[in-house]
């Protein structure tokens, strides 16, 4: 246990507001988690699977009224309303404290609480930050200790610092209509109550690497963003990293742990993984922009993962992980979850807990596994880890990759003009929404870098930051780029293959960058000519890939109108770089 005096003042008051039976500090050692893991199971939070098939992993049930992120009771309170921006929800923090103390004092009675020192990026790093959470909930304890670094290591690092990010989590009653996710940026302070589903209660993802780490990013030059980091290997042995931005379940961590194609496979081509969804940017002292992934595993979505669309993510879930809200096969004490395989267990519980056999339900349409349900694996389990995986430097990036679930209009990929036009294609940005957060799926929103739950501040300011960074970063920046996997045909089905062959179009990326790719010049930025993009080994018509390389002026004028509409909501925060490259886009279509 820490002598920090902040801390401990901290967590004396936590356990006078909450009244906790016992307080017990983690200190990230085998033997503590193995006696969690024993006691959640006792208390019926987790199931222990069967340990020959699945070593060391777990199955845990959320109540079926909490199963992924609330955009609508997330609030970022600042104190002046205008400084949260029109994107977010804003509470008062003088009404905000008292509230919230209110609804969590006394929700410890009877119970324990946890105090988890964790390291946001690799102890000692200089991008890392250190934060402490208190819970009542082992779930999230034993989450915390795969997704983050935990424990004794962390306090030291810390010392007597008091530089460090406060996260109260209470579950109470696990009543959505006193269920809030709040952020205070200006006082380094997250407290999330009423709810157990990861996103809204494993404090060190989301509330703090982004939301409030984008608060602090900006206040002193380096980027917080919703990015998986991987790297390239090209059969010399030299590796270049990217990073890449896509909403919510749109293919960060299946891109992250990519396989290549066969035919690069056997040239030499590999991928390597350094994070799946978050990225910590800094300018290096080369002057590159350097990036690490604050997390130390993997929250991916279960549904869709199998061994031939991302076998990597399969591997990782093979030991030391906890299943949440899939299917339990009773037969041999497994899980399964839709597209897993084509044998859903007969003798089974859904991921309410209800009796489901699996091929007679299938058949009526009945899904067994909840669609945003998720596997929480170490990140060390993944086969192709990078080995810069610890660096407490991180890696230099190459090239940043936007994208989204787009059905038409944006091509497979294009190149920005230059950086700031880069920023402008990364505020354009839109996608179907998913899963991943309560509400109607399938629906374009506008979804700015992929950052639009996720901006701890106004995003008015946000784009000015991207606009600052490329400014320090000068030439050293990172190229700019867009993709989009998820084009349709008029029947509903992908025209492009994705997963595994997203590596052609990495590779028509990285050739850009080093200057040995060819495009062709359009009015929304460089596209490759069908020519450019390898389809060797690939059953695939030239002229479908022409149709989604084509770009469409007549749609993206329209595109443009949208983008205008959406652009009024920040008013004269909105950056006259965004505006002006807004209009010279407009040029160039009516051209
Ligand atoms: P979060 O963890 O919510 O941030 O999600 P994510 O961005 O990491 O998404 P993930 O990689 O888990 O993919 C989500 C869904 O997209 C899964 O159902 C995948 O099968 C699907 N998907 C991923 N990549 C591709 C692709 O290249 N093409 C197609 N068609 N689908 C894809
Ligand atoms: C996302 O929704 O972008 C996730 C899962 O990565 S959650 O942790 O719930 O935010
Ligand atoms: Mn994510």
């Amino acid at each position: 246990m820490t002598t920090n005096k902040s801390v401990l003042a901290w967590v004396k008051e936590m356990e006078d507001l909450m009244n906790p039976e016992k307080v017990v500090w983690i200190d990230g050692s085998k033997e503590q988690i193995e006696a969690l893991r024993e006691e959640a199971c006792k208390i019926g939070e987790l199931i222990k699977l069967n340990q020959e098939k699945l070593p060391e992993c777990y199955l845990h049930r959320t109540a079926v009224n909490d199963v992924a992120r609330v955009e609508g009771r997330t609030f970022i309170c600042s104190r002046n309303e205008e400084d949260a921006g029109p994107t977010n929800n804003w509470m008062d923090p003088k009404e905000a404290y008292p509230m919230l103390f209110d609804i969590a004092r006394g929700s410890m009675k009877g119970k324990t609480m946890y105090v988890i020192p964790y390291s946001m990026g690799p102890v000692g790093s200089p991008l890392a930050q250190i934060g402490y959470e208190v819970t009542d909930s082992i779930y999230v304890v034993l989450n915390m200790a795969i997704m983050t670094r935990v424990g004794t290591k962390v306090e030291e690092q810390l010392g007597d610092n008091e530089n460090w990010i406060k996260g109260l989590h209470s579950r109470c009653d696990i009543d959505e209509e006193k269920r809030y996710i709040c952020h205070f940026p200006e006082d380094n302070y997250i407290i999330s109550v009423n709810s157990g589903y990861g996103g809204n209660v494993l404090l060190g993802k989301k509330c703090f690497a982004l939301r409030i780490a984008s608060y602090l990013g900006k206040n002193d030059e380096w980027m917080a963003e919703h990015m998986l980091i991987l790297g390239i290997e090209n059969p010399k042995g030299e590796v270049k990293y990217v990073t890449a931005a896509f909403p919510s379940a749109c293919g960060k961590t299946n891109l992250a742990m990519l396989i290549p194609p066969e035919g690069y496979r056997k040239d030499g081509y590999k991928v390597w993984t350094v994070g799946d969804d978050i990225a910590w940017m800094r300018k290096g002292p080369d002057g590159r922009l350097w990036a690490i992934n604050p997390e130390n595993g993997f929250f991916g979505v279960a549904p869709g993962t199998n061994k031939k669309s991302n076998p990597n993510a399969l591997a990782s879930t093979a030991q030391g992980t906890i299943f949440t809200n899939v299917v339990h096969n009773l037969d041999d004490n497994t899980v399964w979850w839709e597209g897993l395989d084509k044998n859903p267990p007969a003798n089974a519980l859904n991921w309410k807990g209800e009796k489901w056999n699996g091929p007679e339900e299938t058949a009526k349409g009945n899904k067994g596994a909840h669609p945003n349900s998720r596997f929480t694996a170490p990140a060390k389990n993944c086969p192709c880890i990078s080995p810069a995986f610890d660096e407490t430097a991180g890696v230099p990036i190459s090239a940043i990759i936007f994208g989204g679930r787009r059905a038409q209009t944006t091509p497979l990929v294009y190149q920005s003009r230059d950086w700031n036009n880069g920023v402008f294609v990364g505020s354009i940005m839109a996608s179907e929404t998913t899963a991943a957060a309560t509400g109607a799926v399938g629906v374009v929103r506008r979804d700015p870098m992929a950052m639009l739950p996720f901006c701890g501040y106004h995003m008015g300011d946000y784009f000015n930051h991207w606009f600052e960074m490329g400014e320090i970063l000068g030439d050293k920046a990172p190229k700019i780029f867009n993709v989009n996997w998820f084009r349709l045909d008029d029947n509903g089905n992908f025209l492009w293959p994705g997963f595994g062959d997203n590596f052609r179009v990495l590779e028509w990326i990285l050739g850009r960058c080093d200057g040995t790719a060819e495009a062709n010049e359009t009015a929304i930025g460089y596209v490759p000519n069908a020519d450019d993009i390898n389809l060797e080994g690939l059953d695939m018509e030239r002229d479908i890939l022409e149709s989604i390389l084509y770009v469409d002026n007549e749609k993206w004028l329209k595109e443009a109108e949208v983008i205008e509409e959406f652009y009024k909501k920040f008013g004269d925060r909105l950056p006259e770089k965004l505006a002006s490259q807004l209009n010279a886009l407009k040029e160039r279509l009516s051209k």
